[in-house]
């Protein structure tokens, strides 16, 4: 099968922590915790589950994550609640000057990206232990893939909020890694910059952070950061790679550039290990990306990760338009496993939501959509990237 070309099984590892489901933004956010339910639910219905060992998740515990994060931030993270928030006082300033409840246009909840929800810190233990338990159950040396569809907060930093994100699952994860590999490639496909994974390992020769991301007007956030000349400082020079695009992206454009520099990125750096981040936004129709992948062109790319036969650590992360979103992780779901699903959506506890597809996984993308990458930029963009990976060779 084509999801599957040279034909070798892979032993896969799946978490999911149902405590995740019913975690609440705000009825304004963009951001769904259901999403990874609802993946769940659709992993479950085309029967994948049985192709997967799923393994219990322990919720990571205040050392976990304060092995990366300020102590005085996981304090305020396990303690703080809605209600002393809303209090002020404080646990309002301490929370904001976490950036969580952050400042911001005066009382608009709109554009509060790190809201002080309820069950805060079960949420960001819930996440990160799932990443964590999956680091260390390819670190064991027992499966080839590990599977966590509630972790890639990608934009946490060691003592603040940002973008949706608290604790940072995936520098967790990677530091784990570590304990068993000798060097670890972090690839993040989600619409944004992955700028707290880049800033933890900056100086790092041992961990190298690829990010692809939507560039507009150089105002798109995280504003300022995954410039095409950002390529790591000291141990870490040109272990950093950034891939800054524009609006309207098509698989044919991302994956001329994804596949390509990923080839030389394992070449050069000879990874033991890849962390990948899925996030669903670079998608069609995204509510906040504007690039135009379809499902198999996003899944494309975890293939090809996949291909090189190194242990594979993959994680969701952004996503706004839902059911896109939920079916692409069920797909890549399919593509970690090897085998090939068909494209009608079976009945299950929310068939509803794909009525709009037409109960197709795989819905269409927009046709009419301005791509705003030249050829001349993604061919620049290219020939950067790949003179400073050769840079690594020896
Ligand atoms: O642009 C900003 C902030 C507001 N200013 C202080 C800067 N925030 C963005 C955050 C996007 C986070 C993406 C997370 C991820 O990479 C990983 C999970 O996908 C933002 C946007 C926007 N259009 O960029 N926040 C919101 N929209 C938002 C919308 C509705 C409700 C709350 C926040
Ligand atoms: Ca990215
Ligand atoms: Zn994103």
């Amino acid at each position: 099968s084509p999801s599957c070309p040279d034909g070798r099984k892979r032993r896969v590892c799946y978490y999911y922590d149902r405590g995740i489901a019913g975690v609440d933004y705000g009825e304004d956010h963009v951001m769904v915790p259901r999403r990874v339910d609802m993946a769940h639910a659709l992993i479950r219905s085309y029967g994948l589950l049985g192709d997967m060992s799923r393994l219990r998740t322990r919720p990571a515990t205040y050392d976990d994550i304060a092995a990366f994060h300020d102590r005085g931030y996981a304090d305020l993270l396990g303690s703080l609640t809605p209600e002393a928030f809303a209090a002020g006082g404080e646990a309002e300033l301490t929370a904001r000057s976490f950036n969580v409840g952050e400042p911001s246009k005066k009382e608009d909840p709109r554009s509060v990206d790190n809201p002080p929800i309820a069950g805060l810190w079960d949420y960001c233990c819930r996440y990160a232990g799932g990443s964590l338990a999956a680091a260390r159950a390819l670190a064991a040396g027992g499966y080839d893939i590990a599977i966590n569809w509630s972790g890639g907060m990608h934009h946490a930093c060691r003592d603040k909020a940002s973008g949706f994100c608290y604790v940072n699952d995936i520098v967790l994860a990677i530091r784990e890694l570590l304990a068993a590999f000798a060097r670890v490639v972090y690839v993040d496909i989600d619409v944004h910059h992955g700028d707290g994974v880049e800033t933890a390992f900056v100086h790092s020769g041992r961990v190298m952070t690829v990010s692809f991301h939507q560039r507009t007007n150089n105002d798109f956030f995280p504003k300022g950061r995954g410039n095409l000349a950002d390529v790591g400082v000291g141990e870490g020079v040109y272990r950093a790679v950034n891939v800054p695009l524009y609006a309207g992206m098509d698989d044919e454009g991302y994956y001329g550039l994804f596949q390509p520099i990923m080839e030389k990125v394992m070449e050069v750096f000879k990874p033991e290990a890849i962390v990948m981040q899925c996030g669903g936004d670079s998608l069609s129709g995204d509510r906040l990306g504007r690039l135009n992948l379809s499902i198999a062109g996003h899944a494309r790319c975890v293939r090809f990760m996949r291909s090189f036969d190194v242990p594979l650590l993959l994680l969701g992360g952004g996503g706004y338009t839902i059911n896109h979103v939920a079916a692409c992780w069920c797909y890549e779901t399919a593509v970690a496993i090897g085998k090939e699903i068909d494209d009608d959506i079976p009945q299950h506890c929310y068939d509803s939501y794909y009525q709009s597809q037409g109960y197709k996984l795989h819905y269409t993308v927009k046709k009419n959509l301005k791509n705003d990458n030249t050829n001349h930029h993604m061919t620049q963009t290219k020939n950067t990237v790949l003179r400073n990976l050769d840079k690594l060779a020896a």
